[in-house]
């Protein structure tokens, strides 16, 4: 039996619209996006920051077992697009990918994009942040500015690739403070509110972070391929 594909069309643009009288679920998402992350604590806050998009979220282990490329580009840039291309391609799905990292200013920059191998392959979120600590030990509070810096790249699976920027001014703590977050958070401070990234909620983060930044314009991105603009 053959289907009008006149048909079809208009039925699946009927499901996707609709409330199913079924569920009582709403609308389905129209695009499919994997979140190219190895990290859950950047996984969480991509999420809550596209939350009502209408955008069907995968994680990369949900796409099947998926090779992201060595973290080996010489900016932010071009690691976010290499892991979006990456997934893209072997998923065949729209792909987000975020690099990431600190620049602290007394450190020349570091730990820049080695942000996560910064102490080396063994080290823990706890070990890099004392590590960035006892490099600063002794410089004052004026002197330990520093910016969380986050280059979001999105990659169709056909090569076309977009990227967003956002950054987060702050500086250096003199000790760690706080346990919500994850990598440098408890140690990087906003100077207005006088609180680490790790002692604020993730409410307040997801307003200022240099994440948040990145995911406004991505959002926007975003927006423009489910409107068939991009
Ligand atoms: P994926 O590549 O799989 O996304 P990753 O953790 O390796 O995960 P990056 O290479 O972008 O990600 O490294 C960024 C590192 O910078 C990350 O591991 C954290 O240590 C740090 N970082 C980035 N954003 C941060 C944030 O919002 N708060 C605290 N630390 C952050």
């Amino acid at each position: 039996m053959s289907c009008n594909p006149l048909l079809l069309n208009f039925s699946l643009f009927l499901t996707r619209q609709a409330i199913s009288p079924l569920t009582n679920l709403g609308p389905l998402p129209r695009i499919t996006l994997v979140i190219a992350t190895g990290n859950p604590g950047k996984f969480n806050e991509i999420a809550e920051l596209l939350h009502g998009l209408g955008v069907l979220l995968l994680p990369l282990d949900r796409v099947g077992p998926i090779e992201v490329p060595p973290e080996s580009g010489d900016s932010f840039q071009e690691n976010a697009r290499r892991k979006a291309e990456a997934v893209a391609q072997a998923s065949g799905q729209l792909a987000l990918a975020d690099d990431s990292g600190l620049e602290v200013d007394a450190l020349g920059g570091q730990p820049g994009i080695r942000s996560a191998r910064f102490g080396g392959p063994q080290a823990t979120d706890a070990d890099r942040n004392r590590l960035v600590l006892e490099m600063l030990r002794g410089i004052p509070p004026e002197r330990r500015t520093a910016r969380f810096r986050c280059v979001v790249a999105i990659a169709d699976p056909r090569g076309s690739i977009r990227l967003a920027e956002g950054i987060c001014e702050g500086r250096i703590a003199l000790a760690p403070r706080g346990t919500r977050g994850f990598g440098y958070d408890p140690i990087f401070e906003i100077p207005s509110l006088g609180k680490t990234f790790a002692e604020v909620q993730p409410e307040v983060k997801n307003r200022l972070s240099h994440r948040a930044k990145a995911m406004a314009a991505a959002r926007v991105i975003l927006q423009g391929i489910l409107e068939g603009r991009a």
